[in-house]
């Protein structure tokens, strides 16, 4: 019985941005006003609202001087479904990246093109000028669907890979914001349209089943709350790990029949990657499998998937509102039932995969049709001129004189396709005149990586990224090749920060930045990226990287199975081996991993207490308990 005494039940709170969404009248406002005001940066709220816009606010960090004004400056992404760029959007943002930005481009790991550097008073204009140049930034950040992404290949005669494009275009239709406030703010309300939506896709969103919509006339799908959080979707084929599936709120895998007619999706839900230091509560997680829907549900299901995470998706602590959190809250079985709820009918058990594999498709490939397409390695996606590299200069040329359509790649590079094959030993000669190495010539360890920008222009950063990889694959190369491991790679991603923009935590060498020069080393991911890797130590200070990293080679050399890769013998031998033999290891003389390493070690028992205690401190230090143990007795001994 409730009586006057009892206290209330406590209503959880909102986070801020629930009720920042829910004032800003479909994200104008404070948007719409600010813009018109002669200021050098907006509001911290309108700054939040700007974020679903495709921009973010940003300073240069280098430019930090204690008491002054930041250097304030904008960064625009765009929505590029599938990586799509057409020649004339290609040129419009190389000629911004001058006009308004800093000079350099940058190809994301989402599959879109950034530019940092802008100014407050040149916003409108950039937004403006990508629009009528067949672009878009809607939607490109902010608490909705993110970029679709799908294979770069564009294949004309693999009709999986054409719906993998044709179904990521679609989806990002079906869920683009539907609200004016883009056009009316950046185009003083002229609507530029860039594609005919396709009439399924404008049917299903006006489909409402089983409350997958809202009854808000402006955003059906999503309500003026949008998503609890960032939503990140990709369509891919059986086989081809290139969009990172298993690091996606939702991935759909294409399945066709024997004549290649597609049949359905296999779906896949609950991945995503952001997490802060010392936080166990957030944590990478890789998507589980959920089920099949055929062709004619796609979108339905696509809706009641979104339906359940605006629904339920937590709108408190921003720290827990990703999807992936209810598929962990609530189990696989919990979320299906859920969803199936939302769609109306039972989905079916997953259709059998073949094994993933990660695909670059840098080089030169026949497209299917008689025409040719090149992918470009550009080096943590930042598309410059620097010293004898002139790739920006190359890419302008190579677009200018060819007319040629850019698909840009989950890995930070970029495909040209429908190239004549007349005019391949022309595109390849520009290239080498500029200094742009093909794929045979990279080593396979710069091929592989990935950093995010970081600093200077990422708020978030800890750590260094971009900056400071080149560096650190030179060092990885020399101490393979002094190690006699010339032919080894493996795969390195690094970012300044545990958000996860360059996908660390599937790589099978990781380094997540945790404070300035010191980065969490995170081993045991497999080339494929199927596979979360594990933290492997706490804090790795850079200047320690090769006394850090000899050892677990010297092992990897001298134990790994034939044509066993790095993060996966990581794996399978374990962090205590790789830490027993670290610990036993002396360069330049033989160590036996496994038992026979034991040999030499002598039984210690300790009190409980102590032992609870080490074993915690272990934990948190990321050390074995032999190693730390070794470490506090030498100490007291050595007092
Ligand atoms: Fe990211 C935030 C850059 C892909 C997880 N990300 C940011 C911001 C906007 C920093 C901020 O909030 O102030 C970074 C801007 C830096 C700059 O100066 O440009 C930033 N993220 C990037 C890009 C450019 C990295 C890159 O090297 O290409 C990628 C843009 C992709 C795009 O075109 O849309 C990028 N971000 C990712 C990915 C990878 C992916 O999507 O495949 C992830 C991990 C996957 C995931 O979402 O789980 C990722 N970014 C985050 C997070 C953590 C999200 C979370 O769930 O905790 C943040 C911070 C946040 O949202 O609070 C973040
Ligand atoms: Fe910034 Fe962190 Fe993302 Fe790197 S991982 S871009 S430092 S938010």
């Amino acid at each position: 019985m409730v009586t006057s005494s009892t206290p209330a039940p406590s209503v959880p709170k909102l986070s801020k941005l629930e009720g920042l969404k829910e004032r800003s009248q479909h994200l104008r406002e404070p948007v719409a006003t600010e813009i018109q005001q002669d200021t050098t940066h907006f509001s911290e709220d309108a700054v939040q609202i700007l974020k679903f816009h495709g921009s973010y606010q940003q300073d240069n960090r280098d430019n930090r001087v204690k008491g002054q004004e930041k250097d304030y400056q904008f960064m625009l992404r765009t929505r590029s479904p599938g990586g799509l760029i057409p020649p004339q959007l290609y040129l419009a943002l190389d000629r911004m990246a001058d006009s308004y930005g800093n000079g350099t481009l940058r190809a994301t790991t989402r599959q879109g093109f950034q530019i940092h550097g802008i100014l407050k008073r040149n916003l409108k204009a950039a937004i403006a000028e990508i629009v009528r140049n067949m672009g878009s930034t809607l939607g490109a950040c902010g608490d909705l669907n993110r970029n679709v992404m799908a294979p770069p290949a564009p294949f004309t005669n693999r009709p999986d890979y054409e719906y993998a494009r044709t179904y990521a275009n679609q989806i990002a239709d079906l869920l683009t914001p539907q609200t004016g406030a883009y056009y009316e703010i950046w185009l003083d309300g002229e609507k530029v349209i860039s594609g005919e939506e396709a009439p399924a896709v404008k049917a299903a969103r006006q489909r409402n089943g089983n409350g997958t919509l809202i009854a808000d006339p402006e955003e059906p799908i999503y309500g003026e709350h949008y998503m609890p959080r960032k939503f990140k979707v990709a369509v891919t084929v059986p086989g081809d790990n290139s969009v990172d599936l298993y690091s996606q709120d939702v991935s759909l895998v294409v399945m066709t029949n024997d004549q290649g007619k597609l049949e359905g999706f296999n779906v896949f839900a609950g991945g995503g990657l952001g997490r802060t230091h010392n936080k166990e509560e957030t944590f990478a997680r890789a998507a589980d499998p959920i089920g099949y829907v055929d062709q004619a549900d796609i979108f339905d299901l696509i809706k009641a998937i979104v339906a359940t995470q605006r629904d339920y998706g937590d709108r408190v602590s921003r720290r827990h509102a990703r999807m992936k959190y209810l598929l962990h809250d609530w189990g696989v079985e919990k979320f299906r039932k859920t969803v199936e709820g939302y769609f109306g009918k039972p989905i079916a058990p997953l259709r059998p995969l073949p094994t993933f594999k990660y695909l670059d498709f840098l080089g030169w490939h026949q497209q299917g049709n008689g025409k040719l397409f090149l992918g470009i390695s550009i080096q943590n996606g930042r598309v410059k001129d620097e010293g004898k590299l002139k790739l920006r200069t190359a890419l302008r040329k190579i677009v200018t004189t060819y007319n040629l359509p850019i698909c840009l790649t989950p890995n930070q590079n970029l495909v040209f396709y429908d190239i004549s094959p007349t005019d391949q030993a022309k595109i390849q000669s520009l290239l080498d005149q500029h200094g742009v190495e093909s794929e045979t010539e990279l080593d396979p360890l710069v091929r592989e990586a990935m950093a995010c920008p970081a600093l200077p222009t990422c708020g978030l950063a800890i750590a260094e990224s971009e900056r400071v990889i080149p560096s650190i694959l030179t060092r990885l190369r020399k101490l393979l090749d002094r190690l006699g491991l010339p032919d080894e790679h493996f795969v390195v991603r690094m970012t300044g920060c545990p958000n996860g923009c360059a996908r660390p935590y599937l790589a099978e060498v990781g380094f997540v930045g945790i404070t300035p020069e010191t980065y969490q080393l995170w081993l045991g991911g497999c080339p494929n990226q199927t596979r979360l890797a594990r933290t492997y130590l706490e804090k790795l200070p850079i200047q320690d990287l090769e006394v850090t990293l000899e050892p677990l080679l010297v092992y990897f050399k001298q134990d790994c199975k034939p044509s066993e890769s790095f993060g996966d013998f990581c794996d399978r031998v374990g962090f205590e081996a790789l830490r027993d033999f670290a610990q036993a290891y002396v360069p330049g003389k033989p160590v036996q991993a496994g038992k026979n390493s034991l040999k030499n070690r002598r039984r210690l028992d300790v009190r409980e207490d102590v032992y609870l205690q080490l074993k915690e401190r272990a934990k948190q230090e990321g050390k074995s308990l032999t190693q730390l143990a070794t470490e506090a007795i030498a100490a007291y001994l050595a007092d």
